[in-house]
């Protein structure tokens, strides 16, 4: 590549000057080429064709430098440095965000797992958050948390469950700036993931509850009163529950259940017939191996919402494109360099308008990010962390309110909630291309 054979220090400022004199011709007139010195000294080169320097295709080793970064993205990378929100002995099970108090700035709230305690602090917006505060009683442990309306009220509330005290537990957000104590909806064993979607088209969220011991998904419909719920109807038949999605997979309107074996290797959806009663479990892939995380959402943007599973056992993030009507291709491989990864999480970290991932890779202390490159490719993963000791848990807010997302980590061994910044640099096509 003829950009590369050059003094290998100037190699990317040349790459990018040339990439700059390139992209400057948006209001370029297409149809005329011409070359020209503006008025403010910006010299523009329009070309219908090729444009050789010295004898060089200047387009296409642009594309070949556009390509190199594509697929050598940790060239120019650099991580963000790890800002630790708090740190507790025996470690961290979760981190999860919302603007509970309506101030603009996304509030942190995560899990001690050793008191299986829930906290949540006050982002004041500034890189700085108020002191934490409690949620549940030590005699209501929880787990995981789930942050969702529940009541419709236009206040985001926290649901908790844990799989030793048997509950499903309700902190609804008085408005204020604070949570009310916890309000037992369910008791019902071993849970170990939340989710909230309006099951049956009444209007009002129903509740699913992932078991991991138990072995069902449990479903709450709501009576239509806050946190008033029917007894669970149970839905087994997938193995251990240790994933959890709600999402309308086979594009019919009413909202269908995604969920994973731990303990086997099968990925299965439950189609939602319409009034919150579900089919038996449909088959997507039974090769995931262990399933630690699972995600339902249209990453290509082709209309039809695909699934993602991170395989705990395999060390793979597998990918089931959405055929339509709630069919899906065989898997196709993002990765499979990770070590244990325990959760994936979607979104457009750059800003491109594609989704992106993010993933743990829990043994070896990483959290990844692959960019989604063109529709449906993605890159190698880029290491936006390797601080962390066994992240568990990641989470996604645009902390700082300034349109860059920024990422969130809960770590196990060294007990970290932490949080990473995006400062806009994360804009991969803005810095190089
Ligand atoms: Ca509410
Ligand atoms: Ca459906
Ligand atoms: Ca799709
Ligand atoms: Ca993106």
């Amino acid at each position: 590549m003829w950009w590369m054979r050059r003094a290998p220090g100037g190699q990317l400022l040349l790459g990018v000057a040339l990439l700059a004199l390139s992209a400057g011709g948006e209001d370029q007139d297409s149809t005329a080429a011409d070359i020209f010195v503006a008025q403010d000294g910006t010299l523009h080169i329009n070309s219908t064709g090729r444009v050789l320097l010295n004898g060089v295709d200047i387009m296409a080793e642009l594309s070949n430098l556009r390509a190199f970064f594509d697929e050598h993205p940790s060239v120019t990378w650099q991580k963000p440095e790890q800002n630790i929100l708090g740190r507790f002995d025996g470690g961290v099970r979760w981190v999860a965000t919302g603007d509970l108090d309506e101030d603009g700035f996304p509030d942190v709230l995560y899990v001690v797992l050793e008191s299986r305690t829930a906290y949540w602090r006050r982002n004041l917006g500034d890189e700085t958050f108020a002191a934490p505060v409690p949620m549940n009683d030590p005699s209501t442990p929880v787990l995981t948390l789930h942050v969702s309306d529940l009541d419709a009220d236009g206040h985001l509330d926290v649901l908790g469950t844990g799989i030793a005290n048997n509950t499903v537990l309700w902190f609804r957000n008085q408005g204020n700036g604070t949570l009310a104590a916890g309000t037992v909806i369910a008791s019902t064993a071993g849970g170990i993931h939340l989710a909230t979607a309006d099951l049956n088209g009444d209007g009002h969220l129903d509740i699913i509850q992932a078991t991991y011991r138990t072995r069902v998904l449990n479903v709450f419909l709501s009576k239509g009163q806050a946190g008033s719920f029917d007894a669970p109807r149970m839905l087994s038949g997938s193995g251990s529950c240790a994933a959890l999605w709600a999402a309308d997979l086979d594009e019919d309107e009413h909202v269908d259940l995604l969920t994973g074996d731990f303990d086997g290797t099968a990925l299965v959806w439950f189609r939602n017939l319409g009034n919150g009663t579900f089919a038996p479990p449909q088959l997507i892939s039974n090769s995931c191996g262990a399933v630690a995380s699972a995600v339902a959402v249209d990453l290509d943007a082709d209309g039809s919402v695909d699934v993602l599973c991170a395989s705990y056992s395999n060390g793979t993030i597998l990918w089931y494109r959405g055929l339509g009507g709630g069919r899906f291709s065989e898997p196709l491989l993002i990765s499979d360099v990770l070590v244990q990864p325990t959760n994936i999480q979607v979104a457009d970290m750059d800003k491109d308008g594609r989704l992106d991932l993010l993933a743990t890779s829990s043994t070896n202390d990483t959290i990844v990010w692959y960019r989604q490159t063109n529709v449906g490719a993605f890159s190698q993963a880029i290491s936006i962390s390797d601080a962390g000791d066994r992240v568990f848990t990641l989470a996604v807010a645009d902390l700082r309110a300034t349109g860059n997302l920024d990422v969130l980590s809960a770590s196990f061994n060294d007990g970290k909630v932490a949080w990473y910044r995006n400062q806009g640099d994360w804009a991969w096509r803005a810095r190089f291309y």
